[in-house]
């Protein structure tokens, strides 16, 4: 508690110190990465009209009703403070420019496996990174809110607790979103516009549901192979509307969602109501949080093997 009060501290007088502000986040952005970094230069420049603050990155695609990018040249990084968000490793920040900057800050709740830059705060307690940024400025007297960062931040609680349902959420994601919800923006509006989807991602949430297979331990899965999703005209990033599917169904205690990719190999992303699975992730080149985890399986054998550590980390919990 005490450490993060003073890694606050230090990231406000970076911020403070930098009259140039340059914001990343990863690549294939969530709510909670644009949320984070659009809420986070709002803030900024609420709070500190004089400054130079920009967001970058690949397009935000359906997100776009959150923000939209600022596109600016190579030459602006020259000293910049660069804060990365949502974002637990160098390889997946969108925008490879990040390193051109004087000084780089990460702000993150994903275990901190690749520790970068020069102040990190990390909290893998925090339901998301909107959590902190609204945490930022609540507990610093000097800062206040306006109602777009309220509206950008609310909206990536909302999309990493999955509307309050996830276990990350915890009082204190609760009292945040009711001070960001003091602002003025129609939280309904944000609720409508996250919840909606497009036909063909309603086809394909009916698809696995129908095509989910399910052993005897509660491990549910589903190859979502190229030619499933050529039918279905979508692309990987769409199947990430499907990934929290199965766990609305009695019985399902952890499950996988392959995505086969353009090299033939399947993603794979990994999610349990109870069993931890980062361990697991992490032997098939993944990792991610003790729930939630992605990894990678080469074939059809790799698949299975990722199947039977699951199978046999779930008879072990029972
Ligand atoms: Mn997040």
């Amino acid at each position: 508690m005490n450490r993060n009060s003073n890694i606050k501290k230090d990231i406000l007088e970076k911020i403070r110190e930098y009259k140039r502000i340059i914001i990343h986040r990863h690549v294939r952005p969530d709510p909670d990465a644009i949320g984070s970094q659009a809420g986070l230069k709002e803030v900024i420049q609420h709070n500190y009209p004089d400054k130079e603050v920009y967001i970058v990155g690949d397009d935000p695609g359906d997100l776009s009703f959150l923000s939209s990018m600022d596109s600016i040249e190579s030459d602006t990084y020259s000293n910049a403070l660069v804060i990365v968000v949502d974002t637990a490793n160098t390889d997946r920040i969108s925008d490879r420019n990040y390193s051109e900057g004087k000084d780089i800050i990460k702000i993150d709740h994903h275990p901190n496996e690749e520790p970068y830059g020069s102040i990190q705060w990390v909290d893998a307690s925090s339901s998301s990174t909107c959590e902190l940024i609204a945490d930022l400025v609540k507990s610093t007297p000097e800062l206040t809110l306006n109602s777009e960062a309220a509206r950008l931040l609310y909206a990536g609680i909302v999309g990493d607790t999955n509307r309050f349902l996830y276990p990350a959420t915890s009082t204190k994601t609760m009292e945040l979103a009711g001070f960001l919800m003091e602002q003025e923006f129609s939280h309904t509006e944000v609720n409508d516009a996250m919840n909606q989807v497009e036909l063909k991602i309603a086809r394909l949430k009916g698809y696995v549901l129908q095509n989910l297979q399910v052993n005897s331990v509660g491990v549910g899965h589903i190859v979502l192979t190229k030619k499933i999703l050529k039918d279905f005209d979508l692309v990987d990033s769409d199947t990430s509307a499907v990934v929290s599917l199965p766990g609305g169904i009695q019985g399902i205690e952890a499950w996988v969602i392959f995505v086969q990719q353009q090299n033939k190999a399947y993603r794979c992303r990994i999610r349990s109501k109870r069993t931890v699975i980062n361990e697991i992730a992490k032997k098939h080149e993944g990792g991610g949080h003790p729930l939630a985890s992605g990894a990678n399986a080469k074939d059809e054998k790799e698949i299975s093997e990722i199947l039977n550590e699951l199978t046999d980390a779930v008879q072990q919990k029972k």
